[in-house]
């Protein structure tokens, strides 16, 4: 029986799938046994948190081999230059302020703070990623967060304005330590924001391959809410975004410094009517997720036994779980096409099928292509017209597989 990291209640499990290897961590020799845990997610009666019930330590998954480069996607370089704009209107009127991001990954958003001499930090463990992230003139400190180092900032750099940090707070095991040291970091009127895949998205869309060893927590305006009271902060607003699937940005003060906006009224009650806050919401998750790895296997063996060749697009950190929990490896996709070079070359965790260029993928394309990548299919849509127009085919597969 697990517990709930943030407040020590029994977890209710939602969902095993059992062993599971380290999603980013592509294999460079394959008959070398790989790290493998148990991937199994519980549900918080008493705060609302939905969680991995076991977690891989940090080191393992976040160190000078991370493979995965924020700037991969153009539409997320678009994002989070967005997100710049937004901190600059917040911080026009503000008398020195000061930007702290989370998990800064290759300096993607900073860079445009770095660019205009706003004073800034990066926090990025990965030391890889945070070396591109100087290279772009942003100010990184390559380290985990959490209270200690909060203080220690606050020491050197004084208040921060603003706290952001996209996709790293789902990522970090010791989330009361977070949200400490960020009511110790934030300034009496400053905002800390944060986005993730948002647990409303996953739910409805069965999207269960957001599950993986990286994501600890998969939040909701109620269990938010709850995490922030703990540590004298307020949920004061919250907004939807497209990227990654489906994530929710929520916006954070300290206790009584804002308004909470009628969109956090809304979402709790979005919530409620999905029943996120009773094990009962969860009780169908288990057999729908079953249902489309088995449509999708089915469909792939079809496909193979008909003589048909089958390519996968984007070797994401998502796909461990799906193609492991699917049991579809190199018998049934020939390869993964992925533009990130730290992945070419390579093997996909657990299921060994080959990472190739997508120099490959374009001398020849196969008729079928699994779209791994399924949360930027805009981009890769608009980047394959030609081969679809050829009569390439994506194969999707939430909420349901479909080939299109
Ligand atoms: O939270 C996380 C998210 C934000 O990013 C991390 N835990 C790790 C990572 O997750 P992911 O690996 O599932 O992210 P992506 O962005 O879905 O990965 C896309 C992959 O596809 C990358 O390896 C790049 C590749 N790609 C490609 O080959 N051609 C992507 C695009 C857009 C393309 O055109
Ligand atoms: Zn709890």
């Amino acid at each position: 029986m697990s517990k709930c990291r943030v407040c020590c209640a029994e977890l209710k499990t939602v969902i095993d799938f059992g062993s599971m290897p380290i999603s980013n961590r592509f294999v460079v020799d394959p008959h070398v046994d790989e790290y493998k845990f148990n991937l199994s997610v519980g549900f918080c009666p008493e705060c609302y948190m939905v969680e991995l019930e076991e977690c891989v330590p940090p080191s393992e998954m976040f160190n000078a081999d991370y493979t995965f480069f924020s700037s991969t996607s153009t539409a997320m370089a678009e994002h989070f230059h967005r997100i710049a704009d937004e901190i600059k209107e917040r911080i026009s009127d503000k008398v020195q302020p000061f930007v702290v991001e989370l998990g800064c990954n290759d300096g993607i958003m900073l860079q445009h703070l770095a660019a205009q001499g706003i004073a800034h930090l990066g926090i990025e463990p990965s030391a890889n990623v945070a070396l591109k992230a100087c290279e772009r003139g942003v100010n990184v400190r390559t380290d985990f967060f959490n209270a200690t180092l909060a203080r220690e900032i606050v020491r050197e750099y004084g208040h921060a304005t603003v706290v952001c940090g996209s996709n790293v707070v789902c990522h970090i095991e010791d989330i009361n330590s977070v949200f400490s040291g960020i009511s110790e970091i934030l300034s009496e009127e400053g905002v800390f924001f944060f986005e993730d895949p948002y647990l409303f998205d996953i739910i409805c869309k069965t999207s269960f391959d957001q599950i993986y060893d990286e994501h600890v927590y998969y939040f909701s305006a109620l269990s938010v809410s709850n995490l922030a009271k703990r540590h004298g902060l307020e949920l004061v607003d919250i907004s939807l975004q497209e990227v990654h699937g489906g994530e929710a940005r929520y916006y954070l003060m300290k206790q009584g410094a804002g308004h909470p906006s009628a969109r956090v009224e809304e979402r709790l009650r979005a919530e409620k009517q999905l029943k996120l806050d009773k094990y009962e919401g969860y009780s169908d998750f288990s057999q729908r997720v079953k249902k489309i790895s088995g449509d999708l296997k089915v469909l792939l063996e079809d496909l193979s036994a008909q003589g048909e060749r089958i390519v996968a697009y984007g070797a994401t950190s998502k796909s461990t779980t799906l193609l492991n929990y699917a049991g579809v490896g190199s018998n049934l996709i020939e390869y993964v096409s992925d533009i990130t070079p730290t992945k070419i070359g390579k093997y996909c965790p657990g299921t060994l099928i080959p990472v190739k260029s997508y120099a490959e993928f374009e001398k020849n394309p196969p008729l079928y292509t699994l779209l791994l990548a399924w949360n930027h299919k805009n981009e890769i849509f608009l980047k394959e017209e030609t081969y679809r127009n050829q009569g390439g085919r994506f194969i999707t597969f939430f909420p349901a597989v479909v080939v299109e």
